[in-house]
């Protein structure tokens, strides 16, 4: 199975995401991770993206596809995967699109988790991770409105889109993941 998980910053894409990947035994792929990691080991790629990160902006397509490209090659891939935070753009879309095509291997299933930005907000500023400084916040969710939330319209228009309420507990979120993935088995 090959599952999107589609929600603003602190929504608990990754909260969820590795849950699930563990239940379907599939793997986890959080391109937030990816570029975190890379910035800790000081890659040329790490250097590249750390601004962007620091600021609370998307990494550019090119550097993020590429990541991915990669990483979906690898075995633990091959019964499925889950794309955590990925695609965050129409046109990483596109390409994911493409990319899956290539590989006779289309997504199943798309989840977008619905919150309000109070919620959010106070999630966040409680994670206090390096990126979860006010500022940084106020301008990922300015990203997510302008170039993610897009996404929507293009999921549910391939009929791909399960939205869920991500308001409640993390159980509660899960459960109603649960049931939106037996819904397309
Ligand atoms: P990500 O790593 O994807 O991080 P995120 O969107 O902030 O968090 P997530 O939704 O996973 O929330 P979490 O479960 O942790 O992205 C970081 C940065 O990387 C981006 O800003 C961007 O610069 C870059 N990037 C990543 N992917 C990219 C792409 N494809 N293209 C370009 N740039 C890219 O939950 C947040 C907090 O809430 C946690 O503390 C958690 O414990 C808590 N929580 C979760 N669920 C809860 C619940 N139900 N109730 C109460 N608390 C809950």
């Amino acid at each position: 199975m090959r599952i999107v998980f589609l929600g603003p910053p602190g929504a608990g894409k990754g909260t969820q995401s590795v849950r699930l990947a563990k239940e379907l035994g599939i793997a986890h792929l959080s391109t937030g991770e990816m570029l975190r990691a890379a910035r800790v080991r000081r890659t040329d790629l790490g250097l590249l993206v750390a601004d962007y990160l620091d600021n609370g902006q998307l990494v550019p397509d090119q550097m993020v596809l590429d990541i991915v490209a990669d990483r979906t090659a690898l075995a633990d891939c091959q019964p499925g995967c889950i794309f955590d935070g990925f695609p965050r753009t129409i046109a990483q879309a596109e390409a994911l699109d493409r990319l899956l095509a290539q590989r006779h291997t289309p997504l199943d299933l798309v989840i977008e988790l619905v919150i309000d930005q109070g919620e959010l907000l106070k999630r966040l500023m409680k994670r206090g991770r390096g990126d979860d400084n006010m500022a940084t916040i106020q301008q990922r969710l300015q990203s997510y409105e302008n170039q993610t939330a897009p996404l929507v319209k293009y999921y549910s228009e391939r009929r791909l889109l399960n939205s869920v309420n991500a308001a409640g507990s993390a159980e509660d979120v899960y459960n109603a993941i649960v049931a939106a993935v037996e819904s397309v088995k």
